[in-house]
């Protein structure tokens, strides 16, 4: 059983121990985790216990997938041409593509149209390990249609658990082409205040990128969300150096996100602050960026790595977070160990859940996986499939024989 015990974020060299207990059992009551030690557990066990046999198969955490772009509408199959052909994403979005055109599609659907297209991902997630998931807004772009996604995520009738955040600073939308400081403006004095009045959010994350925010604008978004209570987050230096990871430090965020272009000076400076870099190493694959996140770098220095799939319509179109581990070993390096520490007790860390889920804990939610995998290196090494075999969350039977049971 890999426990990924841990009182805080796994940093560093300690992303490597799993805590791993052979031959050992776990308790689950009332949704919670009640005990888990070595041997049989036999003094729990009455004529009212469900007892699961896992011999031979891996228990671990529910996966905690830290980055996604849930709730939208359409997709973007058309840019795989133009992409194959060497046009950058920058310039697919210059053209009225790549967020904006995902934008078009997200106002015009109804909400129910999107409660759908979302449940569909969620029994996905679901199905491929994930039992709690980080769901941004950001293809509404205005007051009507951010509330309306923010609320779909809201309404949400599912397993897996939804922790919101509000990436109004995803794009210029078209209708403040050439005045992002009244787009600003409007985020700022009316939409983030709505939607602290409502609960409707946790966090509130901006994409600081060479033709979406720069660093000013990103910096005026972040700190009038922190004065109004909200946790931070960061698309920081995804394709461009912009200092993205030093912002994150200096206004105190909960993680920064992306970083394959983050500077040696961005790395310290998240170190020193205590913030935790999501890496989205699928999209530095769909992106053709022949480029990770310096991972191993950051796990010399210290720092508690997290891995996220990034689902997104155009930069990282899968539900599957088991597929983007792949690219988090083969592509950027991380052993198995890592990488199961990077997507369950640093990913609850990033989405300030670290004292609730992420590990098989005595006291935490029992968000509990059993694979058809002999080892955790096996679900790394047979790549492309899906290991889950049983879904426990909070404590309930979701999904057998790799089949969501109701
Ligand atoms: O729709 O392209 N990077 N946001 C920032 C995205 C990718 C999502 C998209
Ligand atoms: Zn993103």
């Amino acid at each position: 059983m890999v426990t990924v015990k841990s009182d805080g974020p796994k940093c560093g060299e300690a992303m490597g121990d799993l805590g791993v207990i052979d031959k050992g059992y776990v308790v689950i009551e009332n949704g919670l985790i009640l005990d888990v030690n070595l041997g049989e557990g036999t003094e729990y066990i009455d004529s009212d216990t469900y007892v699961i046999d896992a011999e031979g198969r891996v228990v671990m955490p529910g996966f905690v997938d830290s980055h996604t772009h849930l709730v939208h509408y359409g997709s973007r199959e058309n840019e795989l041409e133009l992409k194959l052909k060497g046009v950058g994403y920058v310039d697919i979005l210059k053209m009225g593509g790549g967020i904006l055109s995902t934008v078009r599609a997200t106002r015009k659907a109804s909400f129910d149209e999107l409660y759908n297209k979302a449940k569909k991902s969620l029994d996905l997630m679901l199905q491929w390990g994930t039992t709690t998931v980080e769901a941004k807004s950001g293809y509404g772009l205005n007051f009507e249609d951010e509330v309306k996604c923010l609320k779909v995520a809201k309404a949400l009738e599912h397993p897996v658990e939804i922790v919101s955040t509000y990436l109004g600073a995803h794009a210029i939308p078209e209708e403040f082409k050439g005045n992002v400081d009244g787009y600003i403006n409007l985020m700022i004095n009316e939409i983030m205040p709505y939607i602290k009045k409502e609960g409707l959010a946790d966090n509130v994350d901006a994409f600081c990128e060479d033709g979406f925010f720069n660093l000013d604008e990103t910096k005026k978004v972040l700190e009038a969300a922190k004065k109004l209570g909200f946790g931070l987050k960061l698309h920081a230096d995804e394709i461009v150096p912009m200092g993205g990871a030093e912002l994150a430090a200096n206004l105190g965020a909960v993680s920064a996100e992306h970083l394959v272009a983050v500077s040696d000076e961005g790395i310290d400076a998240m170190k020193e602050a205590g913030v935790i870099p999501v890496l989205l190493p699928g999209t530095s694959f769909y992106l053709r960026l022949k480029k990770y996140a310096p991972a191993r770098e950051m796990i010399k220095k210290g720092l508690a790595v997290a891995v996220a799939s990034d689902y997104n319509p155009g930069t990282c179109p899968t539900e599957s977070l088991q597929s983007v581990m792949v690219f988090a070993s083969l592509g950027m390096g991380l052993t198995p160990q890592e990488v199961i520490s990077a997507v369950t007790i640093n990913a609850a860390y990033a989405i300030g859940r670290g004292n609730e889920i992420g590990s098989i804990e005595k006291g935490k939610k029992a968000d509990i996986l059993i694979m058809n995998a002999p080892n955790e290196n096996y679900l790394i090494y047979h790549f492309g499939i899906n290991h889950v075999d049983m879904v426990i969350k909070n404590g309930k039977i979701v999904v057998r024989d790799g089949k969501i049971i109701n």
